[in-house]
């Protein structure tokens, strides 16, 4: 390559990267050309569109706008609902998606199942804005599969002008007749977070693999039925909202938007503990090489230090992205919704894989759901 095209080259790339200077995180482009050699021609070029298969109301779907002015790439949301729905689709064969956002412990599951693609870092520079504590998560240590997305915890929503704060699960499980909320709560349509709430309240391990325990859990979950409007992930926080229900076993973050439609709306971790979680940004091992890069650029857009604080001003999920934490407002990192204080953390379990005893576990919840 001639000498003056090369410093012209350079240029471009000085004033590319300058001109993002101001966000606080890399660029995210597709990674430059190198020079004019042959294998340039077989260069990969990010997709044109990608699928990001979410959580629901999980991300400021502006993020997309932004994304596309920036890169030209348009991202598709889909929505699913629990970690084990994620899962079946995946081992379905279902291809198409190229960032998908499984919990923890289904993490650990994929990677074993060989579900993952492995991340290119260099196509992810801002993965050095992750906080230390999320950067050697044990199921997935290095975050050589997945990138920590946001982080919060499971326990119960209610409207507080119509009942007292909970104190203890027993408001589920021991189910009266004559509480205003009988009929009028919910529970996750997900197995692991509603086997976690009664063997919680039971004492036990939310991970355990015994047999006796997890049909004692089954049981009470069945005894918790007669007082349950029903069994739901995506719309609990609304229906609380409207007045229709009035106590929900849900997800911190979804309470706390909801409170923007009901001021009544709080959210409390019960006496005997509740679980915390992290989802994560993965790409599919299904995915093609256009569409990985493009992934790649998605999470690393994600990772920049203003869209990061943007999607927790959003979900009110807390950021595992220290450079993001950094723009968020004080009484935002002082919600002790968000961010539980020690004495409460310490009550809080993440869920695990438990191996063979997964399909024990489904077994067990499809009994419970069959139950009257
Ligand atoms: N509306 C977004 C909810 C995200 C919840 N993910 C948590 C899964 C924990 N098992």
């Amino acid at each position: 390559m001639r000498t003056s095209i090369r410093w012209a080259l350079v240029l471009m790339l000085l004033l590319a990267l300058t001109a993002c200077g101001g966000q606080g995180g890399e660029a995210t482009q597709a990674p430059a050309a190198e020079d004019t050699t042959q294998e340039a021609t077989a260069e990969v070029q990010p997709a044109k569109e990608i699928v990001f298969y979410n959580w629901s109301e999980y991300i400021d779907p502006e993020v997309y706008d932004l994304f596309e002015k920036e890169t030209g790439i348009k991202v598709v949301e889909d929505n699913f609902s629990s970690n084990e729905e994620l899962l079946a689709k995946l081992k379905g064969g279902v291809t198409g998606y190229a960032v998908i956002v499984p919990s923890d412990y289904m993490v650990n599951i994929m990677i074993q199942e060989g579900l993952l693609a492995e991340l290119d870092h260099d196509n992810i520079p801002n993965i050095k804005n992750l906080a230390e504590e999320w950067r050697n998560v044990p199921f997935d240590p290095g975050n050589k599969y997945c990138v920590p997305y946001q982080w919060g915890t499971t326990g119960l929503g209610y409207l507080s002008d119509q009942m007292d704060e909970p104190q203890t699960w027993a408001v589920l499980f021991k189910p009266n007749p004559d509480a205003p909320w009988y009929g009028r709560a919910t529970m996750l349509d997900d197995a692991r977070e509603s086997f976690a709430a009664a063997l919680i309240y039971l004492g036990y391990d939310p991970n355990t693999t015994d047999e006796g325990q997890l049909k004692e859990a089954r049981d009470l979950l069945i005894q918790a039925k007669p007082g349950l409007a029903g069994y739901d992930s995506d719309t609990y926080e609304d229906l609380l909202a409207a007045g229709e229900n009035l106590l929900a076993h849900g997800w911190s973050g979804d309470f706390l938007m909801a409170q923007e439609d009901n001021e009544n709306i709080a959210y409390t971790i019960p006496q005997e503990g509740g679980v915390i979680w992290v989802d994560n940004l993965c790409i599919p091992a299904s995915v093609t090489p256009e569409e990985k890069l493009a992934a790649e650029m998605f999470i690393n857009f994600i990772l920049r230090p203003d869209i990061g604080a943007k999607i927790s001003e959003y979900n009110y999920y807390a950021t595992p992205n220290a450079a993001a934490e950094k723009l968020l407002p004080e009484d935002f990192l002082n919600d002790p919704t968000v961010y539980p204080p020690e004495e409460v953390r310490a009550k809080l379990h993440f869920l695990k894989p438990v191996g063979e005893a997964e399909a024990l576990y489904q077994r067990l919840w499809d009994e419970v759901k069959a139950a009257p």
